[in-house]
């Protein structure tokens, strides 16, 4: 909505000289253009408290970045919304190290990925595996190593797993995706083979994305970081660059023809989205929309719905301040006449966000449509609330455990499943806390 005054005083600007008085007219009606989105930056100034009695934002520290200002209503700050759900945490496993990812099997195993390069297979009553063997080396310095895990849409029928790594390579490293069969044993994957190389080659130790989501259709979509470097920033904004992207590739790692960007000269065909920072965390909504929450600098943590093909602005158009305190440079909150799209929601202070599920089981009805995010920085579970495509209530959740929450994901049991990146990490399932799904203890 507040894309259409711009796209307006964008159609007002003509691409061929006028005469005066027209060109007077439609440069005062370009004032008039700019006076109503300054008015409505205003209205957007007002506290979610003054626009909703019932409202009582969610209580945060101060913010990171005090002087910027949404770019409309309910854009931070949401309002608190307690759902006093009565809940307890069975730790499934400990002494896992910097667990990165947790993917629940049809029958309730689990599978855990950790970064310095092992991935194991947790029973539903917590029993850990050994590591599973055949995956590759992973390059597992800084916050590389082995990443994400999902699982293959047919994987009852085909035993499929996929996984994200920090590939070493020749001058450095790059995010990849592999995939494998899963034996019989659950011991070892086969067949593996790297579908998808993030390039270019990078040789520094951060901002690797990489979360896999599979769409309802099959198609992988894969989050890829810009690699952090100030002077990498720019490879989010080019084409060329797989870097600060999100890819949608077919199972077996190709670009699908449609692609926004298939036979653009320069572009690189697996690009769906680009103008992005950093995302460790994807999920799709009951409608099949992929949203995705990224992590910003400080008090620019960024909720974002992803549209085909869109620009999401980093690192010319982002909330927050650099981590030293000085503004970005070269950017700002929103830009005039542009293209690019505003986060639905922002945090400021940052969270840091990594994992996101939206809830859809039967263990938790008042929680069903929510959508939940790791907190790393603070140390908690998020629980968002959203109506129409905006934030409308926020709620933080496991505060007392003190334990920065890598991933989130729902098992088939409809309970919560949790891993926590410590050298000591732990697995976590969030059950109801009398009766209802996955009661048993280990
Ligand atoms: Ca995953
Ligand atoms: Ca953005």
């Amino acid at each position: 909505m507040f894309r259409s005054h711009r796209d307006f005083a964008a159609v007002l600007v003509p691409s061929r000289p006028l005469p005066g008085a027209t060109a007077l007219l439609v440069a005062l009606l370009a004032i008039a253009c700019t006076r109503a989105e300054n008015a409505q930056s205003d209205a957007s100034a007002q506290s979610a408290a003054e626009r909703d009695p019932d409202c009582t934002p969610l209580e945060r520290p101060s913010p990171n970045a005090p002087d910027q200002q949404p770019a409309f209503p309910a854009q931070t700050r949401a309002c608190e919304a307690a759902s006093n759900v009565a809940f307890e945490v069975v730790v499934l496993a400990q002494g896992l190290e910097h667990p990165w990812a947790v993917e629940a099997l049809p029958d309730g195993d689990l599978l855990v990925t950790e970064r310095p390069g092992r991935m194991r297979l947790v029973t539903a009553s917590g029993d850990l595996g050994e590591p599973i063997a055949g995956l590759p080396t992973v390059d597992a310095r800084g916050q590389g190593g082995l990443l994400d895990v999902a699982l293959s849409p047919d994987f009852e029928t085909d035993r499929t797993i996929y996984w994200s790594y920090a590939e070493p390579r020749d001058g450095g490293n790059g995010t990849a995706v592999a995939r494998g069969v899963l034996s019989p044993d659950r011991r070892r994957v086969e067949q593996v083979r790297v579908i998808f190389r993030a390039m270019p080659t990078y040789d520094g130790t951060m901002h690797y994305g990489s979360r896999l989501a599979f769409a309802p259709d099959g198609m992988l979509f894969v989050t890829l970081g810009e690699r952090s470097d100030t002077r990498m920033r720019r490879h989010a904004q080019q084409l060329d660059s797989h870097l600060g992207t999100i890819v949608r590739i077919t199972p077996d790692g190709s670009a699908p023809p449609d692609n926004p960007f298939v036979g653009r000269e320069n572009a690189l065909p697996e690009i769906w989205t680009y103008g992005h920072r950093n995302i460790q965390a994807a999920a799709f909504d009951s409608d099949g929309r992929l949203w995705v929450v990224e992590h910003g600098t400080r008090g620019g943590d960024e909720l974002n719905l992803i549209e085909r093909g869109a620009n999401y602005g980093w690192p010319v158009v982002a909330y927050g301040v650099e981590y030293s305190g000085q503004p970005i440079r070269g950017a700002m909150t929103q830009r005039e006449g542009d293209e690019y799209e505003q986060p639905v929601y922002y945090w400021d202070p940052v969270i840091a966000p990594s994992g996101a599920q939206f809830y859809s089981g039967d263990a938790f009805p008042e929680w069903r449509g929510s959508l939940f995010v790791g907190s790393l920085r603070d140390q908690r579970l998020v629980r968002l609330e959203l109506d129409d495509g905006r934030v409308t209530g926020e709620e933080h959740l496991l505060l007392d455990r003190r334990q920065r929450v890598r991933d989130v994901r729902q098992g088939p049991d409809g309970a919560l499943y949790l891993v926590t990146d410590r050298d000591e990490g732990e697995l976590w399932k969030i059950v109801p806390q009398s009766g209802g799904a996955g009661n048993g203890t280990p």
